[in-house]
């Protein structure tokens, strides 16, 4: 498989009210869009079915819960597998998962094009913390209502292209890339969730938050000679605002597709994987050029 027409299905606010029927007929709209101009992937953001709930301190554990899915896919979900199948296109979202053992993850999903689930991520780098912070400006809570991810970062081959999954904060660290990278990954789909402003350092608004975020998507495909898509849940959600800057990026670190709106909006982007061959086998041909005996310090500290 050479090309493949990927698209990043970034979704503007949902509010603590909103119905998972209404955000997945939203879901479905971009969906509709991206069969239309011909996408084969699309990829939603993290924790696509609800609200940001994390910037919520709760102590109720049915009121945690409900925000919770324990099927995938569930009677609410079913719908976007379905009409996937029907168009032939594969998906990825993010979304909170309970298992029966009763532990909760951040999650995301990736399905082949026949829309049978291939794929399982639970996030790894989980910011924020776990009590409720006075010192913050708003909550961030995901080390309260989850735990770490236990199923490492792996890989799936499927359409014929080596593909990998992270969640939001996962992006800014480099371990997530490389773990992936040394699978020979060549697309890396993400979606987050990132608050416009610092909860803990007024100083820095928007366009840094926007640059950094660019940031390391760009130097995580350039440094793997991997497409990443990075999609944003964006907008006022709950009367909190989510920067936007959803990006396809090519194996060479550059932007080939840009969201311009904090709203459901779709990129796309038809994606040359033989365009990773490239750097995979020349500067980051990690076998011949990495130094692991110095690299020590990565894993035991
Ligand atoms: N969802 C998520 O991981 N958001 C974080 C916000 C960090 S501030 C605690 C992010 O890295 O974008």
């Amino acid at each position: 498989m050479a090309e493949f027409v990927v698209g990043g299905a970034q979704m503007g606010p949902n509010q603590k009210a909103d119905s998972r029927k209404m955000i997945v007929a939203r879901m479905l709209a971009l969906m509709e869009e991206a069969a239309g101009r011909g996408v084969e992937l699309v990829v939603y953001p993290e924790l696509a079915l609800t609200t940001f709930f994390p910037r919520w301190y709760m102590e109720n554990e049915a009121e945690v819960d409900a925000f919770f899915e324990t099927e995938m896919p569930g009677p609410e979900t079913a719908p976007l597998f379905e009409r996937a199948r029907e168009l032939r296109m594969a998906i990825s979202f993010g979304y909170a998962e309970k298992t029966p053992e009763g532990r909760h993850f951040n999650t995301s999903i990736l399905t082949d094009r026949a829309g049978n689930i291939v794929g399982k991520y639970r996030k790894i780098h989980l910011p924020g913390h776990s009590e409720y912070d006075t010192e913050r400006a708003f909550q961030h809570l995901e080390k309260r209502y989850f735990e770490p991810g236990d199923l490492g970062f792996p890989v799936w081959r499927n359409e014929g292209v080596i593909m990998g999954m992270a969640i939001c904060n996962d992006r800014r660290w480099p371990e997530t890339y490389r773990c992936l990278g040394l699978q020979g990954v060549e697309l890396v789909m993400l979606g987050y969730n990132t608050p416009s402003v610092n909860s803990q350092m007024s100083a820095e608004g928007l366009k840094e938050r926007l640059f950094h975020s660019e940031l390391s998507m760009q130097a995580g495909a350039y440094q793997n000679s991997t497409y990443v898509v990075g999609i944003a849940k964006a907008g006022v959600e709950d009367g909190h605002p989510l920067m936007g800057g959803s990006i396809i990026v090519d194996p060479d670190g550059f932007v080939v597709a840009r969201a311009e709106s904090e709203e459901d909006e779709l990129i796309v982007a038809s994606c040359d994987f033989a365009k990773c061959a490239f750097g995979k086998s020349t500067i980051f041909d990690f076998a011949r050029h990495r130094r692991i005996e110095h690299y020590q310090r990565i894993t035991e500290q």
